[in-house]
């Protein structure tokens, strides 16, 4: 008898946007389990429909609480929404207002949010191909917007702008100087640049700097001109809110902005390059030690390299030329 997970079931369970089986598959992801495979070729064609948002910035800077808003946002419109938080740096704990309205919907009251963080960052900072993946089963669910929270802002870069179709970066007043320094790159990640913690000292300053940086730059005929948005996201009081209605109305004039244009072509162009490279390098890994496997060359490869009689790029190059024959 076959004691393995029943793919057929767990996948018909998914599709029917079924909470538990959507969780148990992204524990298959991440612990790279072999019917992974199987799992995401099924539910690949029931994919790659949602609109998907990046929130990134500094630790700190309000991005969960702001998904909060959002999410109740498009909860109001009837939306299913996945979250993915990508490595962090503090729980999502749900701003004060909201904290109880949202703990209802990650305890499964409400079928129509999916939150999930992971601690999955790739090597060298990037979004691993596990999120890629997790992405595809929250949309395969039925998740209609996926919400994707990654730490990190000022890097030279940040992958989440090639999974994500509308990309918001969450600063704060006060920083200034790294506002600065991400000058060049900042037109790059955001979309929208979200000036969060409005109702602190310096968000003036930090307005007049941010539009004078936008001034600055030219920008194409018909191009996206970055918008800033101030908010205020948490408050003893509903209207101490700020900043929400114009912050969604931001993300969908992008979104009209991006579907006239063949930008969303472009993204889903770019969003299947990566995650192609991703899985090919995965793979290629993956079958290349399968093969070293009892030979024992893995080890004395390694023990070449500490010895310092090799390098890690001779010894790839050396393994490359034996296991695969490529066409020259
Ligand atoms: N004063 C003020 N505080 C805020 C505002 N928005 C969020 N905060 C507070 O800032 C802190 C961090 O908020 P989070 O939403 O957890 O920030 P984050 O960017 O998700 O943080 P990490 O995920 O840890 O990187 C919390 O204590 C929030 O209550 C705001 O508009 N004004
Ligand atoms: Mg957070």
């Amino acid at each position: 008898m076959d004691n393995g997970p029943d793919i057929d079931e767990m996948v018909k369970r998914l599709f029917s946007g079924d909470r538990r089986a959507t969780a148990r598959l992204i524990t298959w992801v991440e612990d790279g389990m072999e019917e992974t495979h199987e799992v995401m070729r099924r539910i690949y064609p029931r994919t790659g429909k949602a609109f998907i948002i990046g929130i990134t910035g500094a630790g700190g800077a309000g991005k969960s609480t702001l998904t909060n808003h959002l999410i109740r946002k498009f909860r109001d419109q009837d939306k299913i929404v996945g979250v993915v938080l990508v490595d962090p740096s503090s729980p999502f704990s749900g701003g004060a207002v909201l904290g109880e309205r949202i703990r209802l919907h990650s305890h499964s009251q409400d079928n129509g949010v999916y939150i999930r963080s992971m601690a999955s960052r790739g090597y060298l900072g990037g979004l691993s191909r596990a999120t890629y993946d997790v992405i595809r089963i929250i949309e395969a669910m039925g998740a209609e917007i996926v919400i994707v929270e990654t730490l990190g802002a000022g890097q030279d870069e940040i992958d989440v702008i090639h999974i994500a179709h509308t990309c918001l970066l969450v600063v704060t007043p006060g920083m200034g100087d790294d506002i600065q320094a991400m000058k060049a790159g900042i037109m790059e990640i955001a979309n929208i640049i979200v000036l969060n913690k409005a109702d602190l000292d310096g968000t003036n300053a930090c307005l007049r700097h941010l539009n004078a940086t936008l001034s600055a730059t030219s920008f194409e005929e018909g191009e996206w001109v970055p918008k800033v948005i101030p908010t205020i996201s948490v408050g003893d009081k509903p209207k101490d809110i700020q900043g929400m209605d114009e912050l969604t109305a931001a993300i969908k004039e992008h979104q009209t902005h991006l579907q006239k244009s063949d930008a969303m072509d472009q993204v889903r162009f770019e969003r299947v390059e990566h995650e192609l490279g991703l899985i090919l390098k995965d793979e290629l890994q993956k079958l290349i030690f399968k093969g070293l496997k009892g030979t024992g060359k893995k080890k004395r490869y390694i023990e070449n390299i500490i010895k310092g009689k090799d390098d890690p790029y001779s010894v790839v190059d050396k393994v490359l030329k034996t296991y695969i024959k490529t066409k020259e």
